[in-house]
């Protein structure tokens, strides 16, 4: 068979012209189909951003036989079922490149999935309307690929490494999943992780952690394609870049193979094989592109990047593909049947083999079918929050992160696909599952629940967002002042509203001697700013089950949970109210006498113990107080407003808030007249009740607050 192979220069085949064929003993010609549909790639791609006025068409030109190949003859992934929980996952890292994929699933057909109900529609998940309306308001084609808008995008990317390093969380799950549910004679999971990736991912730290990672875990279902095509934004890449990634990836313990020209289908299809027989490491195929290939003006150049070509500089390029010049979005005949012959019929089959499969794991092993059917549904086992602890009222009490590994340990026990770990504090963190059977995931050791990412948080971020994604619900944890290096990757688990549970320690000055580098101050509030990320920094161990409770849950929006690394007490719940108030956000944790306050006291966390010892105080000089809990300012805001009045009724406007935090936002709650106690400055290093003294945290600080707003 004859690929066209057209290397560097411009001449990249007329679609007209075909490949001969023997058909009946006579030689006929028939459209070189692969061409046309690789073609038609890069001219929907061409046009929607010439549309649009505005993305990028470069790297679409340049990678479009890339992709084509990968789709068209290896990737398993039912156009008709999105859904498959084993379907290979594609993820387009380089996600600038965006038209790229909506070209892709347009005409390989993908569905749309409801995902609110997970069914299956007759409509595309990029129809060609979409891509008319690329990067318009409502539009299915946003600038970078957002998953929680359109189907087949498998996690959104734009923010550069944060894809290939979603790609190690998905190739994860994958061999987690294949070791936890395959039987004998029945793999049902053994599904493959690809991810395109140019020059700026793998310029990203991102990137560089994740593929260690996946190096050292020997995730030999994970293949990196590198876009090797010497431009990045502002010019050539070799302003900037010029490493040898292939030696880097071989240091990284990954097989890397070279493919010398993007258009090599021949060479592509060999580079895919190597990927699919390597079964000891992961595979990068670095491949050696064209940036804005076909264009006669802007080849090769930064000029393709980010722009439009120009509607001159658009018939050129349609030109040297043979193409009509005048034709806009134009499929032509034969490319959808192509893409269904291809992609379509592979992994149809592979869909109904799996599925029968799957009917008869069901009858077999009824309760693991159980497991895999909530894990698709994003629903929690049946009884789930029995048994999970609840402490006595004690004065010393323990740190929050001490009751958070208790009642994580029962959680996990109860969730079977609850997986995670820490960036090399675990012990710190109380989050290893420590039950039996828990086990740890190892190289070629993968039914483990416990992940050791290694100080990586940044890839830990991101590859929890991949392991969530992809079926198991994951969680990470580390210092909370440590949640800098992970941040990226949680904004876009809120973006993508997905479900990770980021778990933090150490929430404040109350690390004490490690001193300011490790004392979180600006971090409470960063993460309450950020749109769909719920917040908890619960204020004793009951509290502390409570929020697993909310977070378990959380089905479209991650969790952060802040824990400290100092004892609190735990209250006494016959004195105060029940701890279950956590899941309205923020309760009355204690009223004053007759209901009819004179201040309302607010606090978070360790500062809860402070209210508390502070009413007394005022009490016996009659002053009476309200005590709040506010562990997380997001589940108090979705309560409605009778509610939120009746713990913080308008009428009683003194009011002073705690928190070992930055003061940002707290006036919200507190108001003009309150007072607000907080940190106003980084920390110090020193045993931590000199830290309370010296930064004011303690029950004379708020009875001294409360008399001033009480002009007492
Ligand atoms: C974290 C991050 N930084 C910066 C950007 C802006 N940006 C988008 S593409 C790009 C250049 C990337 O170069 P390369 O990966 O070689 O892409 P190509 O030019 O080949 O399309 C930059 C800087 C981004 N999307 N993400």
């Amino acid at each position: 068979m004859a690929f066209h192979s057209a290397g560097g220069g411009l001449s990249p085949g007329n679609p007209i012209d075909g490949y001969p064929l023997i058909r009946d003993g006579e030689i006929v010609t028939q459209p070189n189909f692969d061409q046309l549909c690789i073609n038609t790639i890069r001219t929907l791609s061409i046009d929607a951003v010439q549309q649009a006025n505005s993305g990028h068409p470069g790297a679409p030109m340049g990678l479009a036989p890339v992709v084509y190949s990968l789709w068209h003859n290896f990737l398993i992934f039912d156009p008709a079922d999105p859904n498959w929980p084993n379907r290979d996952r594609f993820v387009l890292s380089a996600g600038h490149a965006s038209m790229l994929l909506y070209s892709t699933l347009h005409l390989a057909g993908v569905r749309r999935v409801d995902r609110k109900t997970g069914t299956v529609e007759k409509e595309l998940a990029v129809s060609l309307d979409d891509i008319k309306n690329f990067r318009q308001l409502g539009s299915k084609t946003p600038g970078h690929p957002e998953s929680h808008l359109t189907t087949g995008v498998e996690t959104t990317t734009g923010p550069l490494g944060q894809g290939v390093a979603n790609s190690v969380g998905m190739a994860i799950a994958s061999k987690w999943l294949g070791a936890t549910y395959n039987k004998s004679g029945f793999d049902l999971f053994n599904f493959r992780v690809y991810a395109v990736c140019g020059d700026g991912d793998m310029m990203e730290g991102v990137a560089s952690e994740a593929a260690s990672l996946a190096g050292h875990l020997r995730l030999s279902n994970l293949c990196w394609i590198y876009d090797n095509n010497h431009v990045t934004l502002d010019g050539p890449a070799s302003w900037s870049f010029d490493e040898d990634v292939m030696t880097r990836f071989i240091g990284y313990g990954w097989n890397v193979t070279r493919i010398a020209d993007a258009n090599d289908l021949m060479m592509l299809a060999r580079g895919y094989e190597v990927a699919l027989k390597t079964d000891d490491k992961p595979t990068l195929i670095v491949v050696d592109s064209h940036i804005g290939y076909g264009s006669p003006h802007k080849q090769d150049s930064y000029e393709a990047h980010g722009e439009p070509l120009g509607e001159a500089e658009v018939k050129l390029a349609k030109k040297s593909y043979g193409w009509p010049e005048d034709a806009k979005f134009l499929v032509p005949d034969g490319v959808y049947d192509h893409f269904r012959e291809g992609i379509g019929v592979r992994s149809a089959r592979a869909y109904e083999t799996w599925n029968k499969l799957f009917a008869d794991y069901s009858k077999r092993y009824p309760e693991l079918a159980g497991q895999l059917n909530r894990i698709k549904g994003r629903e929690l086992p049946d009884g789930w929050d029995q048994g999970l602890p609840v402490f006595p009222a004690d004065p010393k009490g323990m740190a929050t992160r001490e009751s958070s590994g208790k009642v994580l340990n029962v959680l996990a026990q109860k969730i079977p696909w609850l997986i995670g770990g820490s960036a090399d504090l675990a012990k710190s963190n109380k989050t290893n599952l420590l039950f039996e059977g828990a086990g740890d995931f190892f190289p070629q050791e993968y039914n483990g629940r416990n992940i050791h990412f290694g100080v990586r948080e940044h890839a830990m971020g991101a590859a929890v967002n991949g392991i969530t994604i992809s079926g198991p619900r994951a969680f990470s944890a580390t210092f909370f002042n440590f949640s800098d290096y992970m941040r990226p990757s949680m904004r876009l688990g809120a973006l993508m509203e997905i479900n990770p549970i980021y778990i933090f320690t150490h929430d404040s000055i109350g690390v004490g001697e490690d001193g300011p580098t490790h004392q979180p101050i600006e971090q409470l509030a960063s993460f309450r700013a950020m749109p769909n990320m719920t917040v908890l920094r619960p204020g004793d161990a009951n509290e502390v089950t409570e929020a697993y409770k909310v977070i378990a849950k959380l089905t479209h929006g991650p969790a952060t949970l802040v824990l400290s690394r100092q004892a609190v007490p735990t209250l006494d719940r016959t004195k105060f109210a029940p701890a279950s108030g956590v899941a309205k956000g923020g309760y009355i944790l204690r009223d004053a006498e007759g209901g009819k306050p004179d201040v309302i006291l607010i606090a978070t966390g360790t500062e809860l113990q402070h209210i508390v010892a502070a009413a007394e105080a005022l009490k016996s000089e009659g002053i009476g107080a309200r005590l709040v809990s506010m562990p997380s300012w997001e589940l108090f805001e979705q309560q409605d407003t009778t509610y939120k009045e009746s713990v913080l009724p308008p009428s009683v406007t003194a009011r002073v808030s705690m928190e070992m935090g930055s003061t940002l936002g707290w006036d919200r709650y507190v108001g003009a007249k309150g007072k607000i106690l907080g940190m106003h400055s980084f920390g110090a290093s020193a045993p931590l009740k000199d830290l309370l003294k010296k930064f004011g945290f303690g029950p004379e600080h708020v009875v001294k607050a409360a008399k001033e707003v009480l002009g007492r």
